[in-house]
C-alpha cells in the first residue's frame, strides 16, 4: 500500500497521522484538505516533498476527488467539521461535508475500486450512565445526541451500505477523545492549557462531572494503520486506550501542573444535549488484530501536550481572542 490519500491531512489527528506514516511506512501521502479554519498548514510542515503533497479541495467536490482517488492504493478518510459546539450554532457545513463529502467519497472509490478507510467516533452511541458497567462495543446501537454525531453516524452508515451494496473494500474505526499537538484551542484540553498561559480561569461546562475517554492522537494513528493492513472489509473496529476521566479531573490536572489552586476555574453554561459518558472496549481490535497502546499514561501524556501549547504559543495566540469570544458570546 504505497500511495495513500489521507483527507483532512491538515487537521489536528489527520496531521498526526500523515507524520505517522512519514515515520513509520515508506508510504507516499497526499494531502486533500480544504483548509477550513480547524487546518493548519504548519503541522504539516518539515515533511519530505517527496513523500507528501497537499491538495487544497472540498471532499464534496466530485470534480477534485475523483480523478485524485483513482491515482491511489488507499484513502484515509478524515476530513470533518469536527465541533459540538459549532454544530449546534450552525449544523449546515456538518451535513454538507460529514454527509455529503463522505457520499463523494464512497462513489469515488466506489468507481476506482480503492482501499476505504473509514474514520470516525464513539459518540455515535450516544452516551452512558456514569454508574453503568458497561463500555461501548462494535455491537452498541447507535444513538447520536448533537448535529455533529449524528452526521457521523450517517456518514458510518453509508459506508456500511457502499460495502453491502457494491462491495466497497472499506472499513470503519469508532476512536474516543483525542488529545496531543495540534489541536485547535475551540477543544476541552487546549482551551483550558491555552486559558491558563493567558491568565484566564478554566471553564467547565456544568457541574463538570461528564466522562470522556482520553487516548493520545499517536495511539490512535497506529491503529488506524494496523486496521488499514490487517482489518478486515465490512469490519468496524472501536479505538480507545481506557483513559476514563471527568472533566473535573482533568482540569484540576492542568492547574495543579501550572502551581494553581484546584478551584481556580469557573463553572460556565452547560452544553445543550450534553452527552453524559463516552468509555470504548477495544477488546476485537486488541486481540484480532494485535494494537496496543503506547501512551498508557494519561498524566504523562497531559504533561507533554501542555509543554507542546507552552512551546508553540506563536501557533495558537492569534486564534485566542477570537475563540475565547465566541464562547463568551454563548456564556461559556
Ligand atoms: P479537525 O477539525 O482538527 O480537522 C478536520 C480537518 O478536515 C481540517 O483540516 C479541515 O480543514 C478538514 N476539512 C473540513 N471540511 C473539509 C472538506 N469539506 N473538504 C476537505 N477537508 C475538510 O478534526 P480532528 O479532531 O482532527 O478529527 C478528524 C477526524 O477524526 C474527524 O472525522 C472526527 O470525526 C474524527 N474523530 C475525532 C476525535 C477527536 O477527539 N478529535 C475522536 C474520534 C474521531
Ligand atoms: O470549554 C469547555 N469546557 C468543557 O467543560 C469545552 C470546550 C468542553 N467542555 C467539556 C465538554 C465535553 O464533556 O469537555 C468535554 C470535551 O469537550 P470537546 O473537547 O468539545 O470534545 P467532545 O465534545 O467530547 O468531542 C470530541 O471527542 C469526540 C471531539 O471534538 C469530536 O470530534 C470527537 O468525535
Amino acid at each position: 500500500m504505497q500511495r495513500i490519500l489521507v483527507t483532512g491531512g491538515a487537521g489536528f489527528i489527520g496531521s498526526n497521522f500523515v507524520h505517522h506514516l512519514v515515520e513509520h511506512t515508506d508510504a507516499t501521502v497526499t494531502v486533500l484538505d480544504k483548509l477550513t479554519y480547524a487546518a493548519s498548514r504548519e503541522s504539516l510542515a518539515g515533511l519530505p516533498e517527496d513523500r507528501v503533497s497537499l491538495v487544497v479541495g472540498d471532499i464534496a467536490d466530485a470534480a477534485v476527488v475523483e480523478p485524485l482517488v483513482g491515482e491511489h492504493d488507499a484513502v484515509v478518510h478524515y476530513a470533518a467539521e469536527s465541533h459540538n459546539d459549532n454544530s449546534l450554532s450552525d449544523p449546515s457545513p456538518f451535513v454538507q461535508t460529514n454527509i455529503i463529502g463522505t457520499f463523494t467519497l464512497l462513489e469515488a472509490v466506489r468507481k476506482a475500486g480503492v482501499r476505504f478507510h473509514h474514520i470516525s467516533t464513539d459518540e455515535v452511541y450516544g452516551d452512558l450512565e456514569l454508574d453503568d458497567p458497561e463500555r461501548f462495543t462494535e455491537q452498541t446501537p447507535y444513538n447520536p445526541s448533537s448535529p455533529y454525531s449524528s452526521t457521523k453516524a450517517g456518514s458510518d452508515l453509508l459506508v456500511r451500505a457502499w460495502v453491502r451494496s457494491f462491495g466497497v473494500q472499506a472499513t470503519i474505526s469508532n476512536c474516543s477523545n483525542n488529545y496531543g499537538p495540534w489541536q485547535h484551542i475551540e477543544k476541552f484540553i487546549p482551551r483550558q492549557i491555552t486559558n491558563v498561559i493567558e491568565g484566564i480561569r478554566p471553564k467547565l461546562y456544568g457541574a463538570g462531572l461528564n466522562v470522556r475517554d482520553w487516548i493520545h492522537a499517536d495511539d490512535h494513528s497506529s491503529a488506524v494503520w494496523t486496521i488499514l493492513n490487517k482489518g478486515e472489509i465490512g469490519e468496524t473496529y472501536l479505538i480507545g486506550a481506557d483513559g476514563e476521566k471527568n472533566n473535573l479531573e482533568v482540569v484540576e490536572m492542568i492547574l495543579q501542573h501550572f502551581g494553581k489552586a484546584a478551584d481556580d476555574f469557573d463553572h460556565v453554561t452547560d452544553r445543550a444535549g450534553h452527552d453524559l459518558r463516552y468509555a470504548i472496549d477495544s477488546t476485537k481490535l486488541r486481540t484480532e488484530l494485535g494494537w496496543q497502546p503506547q501512551f498508557a499514561d494519561f498524566e504523562a501524556g497531559l504533561t507533554n501536550t501542555i509543554q507542546w501549547y507552552v512551546d508553540h504559543a506563536d501557533w495558537w495566540r492569534p486564534a485566542k481572542q477570537a475563540t475565547e469570544a465566541t464562547y463568551a458570546a454563548k456564556g461559556q
